[in-house]
């Protein structure tokens, strides 16, 4: 998979050379370029924003630099690649395991990071116009740029990338895969530490007793912290208290 970053401040994404996407980067399972939006700013001062039109507080970011430096990016693509654009917004679709799914089939993501108030209406019309282009958000509260967003969102999509997980197991049986429940709690050795056991079960090598003991717990853990991601079967009353108290 190709990913471009345009962003004002490319020192953001030296965290994803760190372990598993670092990894997938030098064995070019994952071949990520990070563009300095202000190379594509040509004047002197390399301006990237502006006082907003139509007055308003902050600054916005001017469509020029995005233009070239979007240019740039999709001109040096293979002609049958359909890159796909995404915008991290706070005004945009929210993303989710499904989406990292979707998105990790893809073979080329270019992401624009915008900082300030936003960017320039007329870049994503721009883009959209000429080919894909999604707002994406990862969820709501706000940051102060795109850049923390698009990190998450690539080491979300890396990771189910072809490859880039040594064992494609690990990746079925956690949070939001699978059934959309909650993970089940983790233990290792030792068997008691701080006066603190392990739960009995555990340690009974019963795999079917072990099986049905995470099950409950995956459905407990995400009834009482995440009650909309249970799925109908598991709703209504609790366990040990009866549905009229
Ligand atoms: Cl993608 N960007 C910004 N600036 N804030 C956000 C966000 C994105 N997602 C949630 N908050």
């Amino acid at each position: 998979m190709k990913i471009d970053v345009v962003s004002i401040f490319p020192g953001y994404f030296d965290a994803l050379e760190l372990s598993l996407l670092g990894k997938a980067r030098e064995r070019g399972i994952i071949d990520l370029q990070v563009h300095d939006l202000r190379e594509s700013a040509h004047d002197k001062h390399r301006t990237v924003d502006d006082t907003p039109t139509g007055g308003g507080a902050g600054m916005v970011m001017k469509p020029e630099p995005w233009g070239v430096a979007l240019d740039g990016i999709l001109s040096a693509a293979p002609a049958d690649a359909d890159p796909l654009v995404i915008f991290p917004s706070p005004a945009g679709d929210v993303f989710t395991q499904s989406m990292a799914r979707e998105l990790a089939t893809e073979s080329h993501l270019v992401f624009g990071c915008g900082r300030y108030e936003g960017i320039d209406q007329r870049v994503f019309d721009e883009y959209a116009a000429r080919g894909r282009v999604r707002l994406v958000s990862i969820g709501d509260y706000v940051l102060n740029g795109g850049e923390v967003a698009t990190i998450a969102m690539i080491e979300a999509i890396g990771r189910l990338v072809p490859g880039v997980v040594g064992n494609p197991e690990s990746l079925v049986e956690e949070s939001h895969e699978e059934d959309g429940l909650l993970e089940y709690p983790s233990f290792t050795k030792p068997a008691t530490w701080r006066d603190r056991a392990v739960p009995q079960v555990l340690l009974s090598g019963n795999h079917a007793a072990i099986s049905t003991w995470r099950d409950e717990q995956r459905i407990e853990r995400t009834r009482r912290v995440r009650p909309e991601l249970l799925p109908p079967e598991h709703r209504g009353e609790s366990r040990g208290r009866h549905a009229a108290e």
